[in-house]
């Protein structure tokens, strides 16, 4: 029996341990689920704690159950307190009242390695973050955040311009975005016309290009949450920022690739694509 209780010490495994703050998409593509699927992709513990659940579908009005603030606060602490976090990532928030409390306790735990995923609009069109919660995020979550992800449309929002439609645009919008405050800015350039799908990584003083093909189809759902939690993997793991995205980049682009479609609309990013890739 003691030996038995030594070896299960010697084996237990030490393994990077990560957290996503974020909504629950039932339909499995994005949020949450996409966040646990690629953790477990990459190699990390993932944890989760639910900021909202959204459930569309054609019998409820408004597919959206926000938490109560203590259940999303209880979650923080369980993951904190129980395991331990390497590196986090945020999604949907959906309001300012949770933005406020989560950068409270993240600040009050002293959290590092901090991606925001300043998600809005989820692809099948539910608004995931409310009109007067963007103030909010730019002014209290931003300043916290090592590397914030936006897409050209968020990025847009955030600063109040009109549209990004060049790779000129993403430039300006990334050193304008790094003045709000976080370490990095990742702008995402996938919806960008003409273009192949670029995105801009600026660390304040410099920039980062990153290219892959434009893959042609409409199941993207729960992209850009991939990306930012094959980052946060990557992150918990030890890499730079530079090269967590870089991994990331590729991880997110066969996981579009192969993306999977229900034949009911716009399907779902293939989380486990990548596993094959080299097979
Ligand atoms: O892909 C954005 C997204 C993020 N989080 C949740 C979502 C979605 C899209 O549907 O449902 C919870």
């Amino acid at each position: 029996m003691i030996m038995k209780k030594c070896k299960e010490r010697i084996f237990a495994m030490a393994i990077a341990r990560t957290l996503t703050i974020a909504g629950s998409a039932a339909q499995g593509s994005a949020g949450l689920q996409a966040d646990l699927k690629t953790f477990q992709e990459r190699g990390v513990y993932g944890m989760s704690a639910i900021t909202a659940i959204v459930a569309n579908n054609s019998r409820t009005e408004l597919g959206i159950f926000t938490q109560p603030l203590e259940a999303v606060e209880a979650q923080i602490y369980a993951a904190f307190e129980h395991v331990g976090i390497d590196a986090l990532k945020t999604g949907m928030l959906f309001t300012k009242e949770i933005i406020e409390h989560v950068t409270a306790i993240l600040k009050e735990v002293r959290a590092d390695t901090i991606v925001v995923d300043p998600v809005m609009i989820g692809k099948m069109g539910s608004q995931l973050l409310k009109d007067d919660a963007i103030q909010t995020m730019k002014g209290v979550l931003f300043p916290v955040a090592d590397l914030i992800t936006p897409n050209t449309m968020e990025a847009a929002k955030i600063l109040g311009w009109d549209s990004i439609e060049t790779l000129k645009d993403m430039y300006r919008a990334a050193k304008d975005l790094h003045q709000l405050g976080p370490a990095y800015v990742l702008v995402k350039g996938g919806s960008l016309a003409d273009y192949p799908a670029v995105d801009i990584l600026f660390d304040g003083e410099s920039y980062t290009e990153y290219r892959s093909e434009r893959v042609n189809t409409i199941h993207t759902s729960g992209a850009g949450c991939t990306y930012a939690a094959a980052i946060t993997a990557e992150l918990a793991k030890g890499k730079s920022i530079e090269d967590a995205v870089g991994l990331a980049k590729e991880f997110v682009t066969e996981a579009i690739r192969h993306a999977l479609s229900f034949e009911r609309g716009i399907g779902s990013t293939n989380h486990a694509a990548y596993r094959n890739k080299n097979k």
